[in-house]
C-alpha cells in the first residue's frame, strides 16, 4: 500500500474543551507520522474554500462561522493508506452514529460540533494540505523507531 499524506485538523470546539492531546495520540499511537501542525484562527476565505463543496447547503454559513470563531489545529499526518485510516479512526459525520472507538464516537455527539476534520480522498488531501500549509511547512522525516511498525 502506498504512502499518503492526509489533512486532519482539531475544530474550535475540539480545541476549545481540551482534547488536542487526547486526539493527536490516538493518531500517534496508531503509527502515523506528524510531517506538519500549527494552531491559528483560520480566515473567511480559508474556510470558504475549504467547505466550498458544502457552499450551496443551508449549514454553510453556520458551519464558516463556527470553524472560523477560535483557534483550529491543522495536522498533515503521513503513512500507509493514512486517508481512509484516518477517517476511521475519526467515524462518522453524525456523531451518535459514529462508532464507539472513534474519535467522533467516543468524543461528541452533534453534528455541528463534530470536533475534527479529515480529507475524505486522495484529491481532497492534496487540494487541502496545498490550502493550509505552504511547502516549507511540511517535514519529510523518519521515526528512528520505524523498523518495528513497517516491515522492511
Ligand atoms: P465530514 O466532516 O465527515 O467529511 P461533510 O459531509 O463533509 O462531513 O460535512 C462537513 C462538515 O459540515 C461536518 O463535519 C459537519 O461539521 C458539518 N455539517 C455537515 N452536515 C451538517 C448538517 O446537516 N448540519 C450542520 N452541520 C453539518
Ligand atoms: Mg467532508
Amino acid at each position: 500500500m502506498a504512502v499518503e499524506r492526509t489533512f486532519v485538523a482539531i475544530k474550535p470546539d475540539g480545541v476549545q474543551r481540551g482534547l488536542i492531546g487526547e486526539i493527536l495520540g490516538r493518531f500517534e499511537r496508531k503509527g502515523f507520522r506528524l510531517v506538519a501542525l500549527k494552531q491559528l484562527i483560520p480566515s473567511v476565505e480559508v474556510a470558504e474554500k475549504h467547505y466550498g463543496v458544502h457552499s450551496e447547503r443551508p449549514f454553510f454559513p453556520g458551519l464558516v462561522n463556527f470553524i472560523t470563531s477560535g483557534p483550529v489545529v491543522a495536522m498533515v499526518w503521513e503513512g500507509e493508506g493514512v486517508i481512509a485510516s484516518a477517517r476511521k479512526l475519526i467515524g462518522a459525520t453524525k456523531p451518535l452514529e459514529a462508532e464507539p472507538g472513534t474519535i467522533r464516537g467516543d468524543l461528541a455527539v452533534n453534528i455541528g460540533r463534530n470536533v475534527i476534520h479529515g480529507s475524505d480522498g486522495p484529491e481532497t488531501a492534496r487540494f487541502e494540505i496545498g490550502l493550509w500549509f505552504s511547502p516549507t511547512e511540511l517535514n519529510d522525516w523518519t521515526p528512528s523507531d520505524q523498523v518495528w511498525r513497517v516491515e522492511e
